[in-house]
């Protein structure tokens, strides 16, 4: 566990920006304490383990901001959609009564879950605004329950380091630390803003972390895997994303 005082982080993070002796400090920390992304090989590593780094270490404990109703967007915007694949139109002619999410890896009990029991637990929401890297965003209560409390239940081993999250979309998956698993903001949302998750918007389950950029928050999810190493995982980057160039970590 790190035990930094407010005033080291701060001062590592303000180090972090202040040019070519912050680098070091930060690259010192990064190994240190693990902050190394898994993107951060090739050219721009230095700049993803920089960002990661310094973000984690000012922000680990901190809460994405939450707005009152009133804020509320009046048409949240879906994005593009690949067309749905025959196995999900099969799930969604039965209204996802045959959904299931699997939970899997360094976990005591591997489990499937159904909408049914996902909802059968404390629900928790959250009026945050998602951000597409493209620039715009909306702001949406969202429903669900915690991640935490999913990983709880099947009981997370202590070397667990990361959540593998894969979609039902093909080559679509993504991962997060469990600073960011745990965090009391990340959810597996059923419910957007009163009504059932619509399906544009991921239903009947995506995960919804409100401090990294929009497409972490992936769609369509169905599967979790919790593990000590992306390296096994398609090319090692960490997601699907990351694959395509975009970075792995993207706090906001
Ligand atoms: N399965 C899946 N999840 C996805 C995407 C996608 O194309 N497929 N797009 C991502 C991006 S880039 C953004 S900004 C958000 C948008 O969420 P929304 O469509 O609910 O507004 O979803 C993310 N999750
Ligand atoms: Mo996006």
């Amino acid at each position: 566990m790190i035990h930094l005082s407010r005033r080291k982080l701060l001062i590592s993070g303000l180090a972090a920006t202040a040019g070519t002796s912050g680098l070091a400090v930060a690259a010192r920390l990064a190994q240190k304490y693990g902050l190394v992304p898994p993107d951060a090989g090739g050219i721009y590593g230095l700049g993803e383990t920089l960002t990661y780094a310094s973000q984690r270490l000012l922000t680990r404990h901190s809460l994405a901001r939450e707005f009152p109703r009133s804020r509320i967007s009046p048409r949240p915007f879906p994005n593009e959609l690949a067309p749905l694949t025959e196995e999900f139109k099969r799930l969604q002619a039965g209204h996802f009564a045959d959904w299931r999410l699997s939970v899997d890896g360094l976990v005591a009990e591997p489990a499937s879950f159904s909408i049914a029991d996902l909802k059968s637990y404390p629900s928790r929401s959250h009026i945050t605004e998602l951000a597409c890297e493209e620039g715009w965003s909306y702001i949406a209560e969202w429903v669900g329950v915690p991640l935490s409390q999913v990983l709880n239940l099947v009981g997370v081993h202590p070397q667990a380091k990361y959540v593998v999250y894969t979609s039902m979309e093909p080559d679509t998956w993504d991962s997060i630390d469990m600073s960011d698993a745990l965090h009391p903001q990340t959810f597996l949302c059923y419910g957007m803003n009163g009504n059932e998750l619509p399906v544009v918007h991921g239903g009947p389950l995506r995960i919804r972390l409100p401090r990294q950029l929009g497409y972490k928050s992936v769609k369509f999810i169905t599967h979790l895997t919790v593990t000590d190493s992306l390296k096994r995982f398609g090319k090692g980057l960490g997601s699907a994303a990351a694959e395509g160039g975009y970075a792995w970590y993207v706090g906001i």
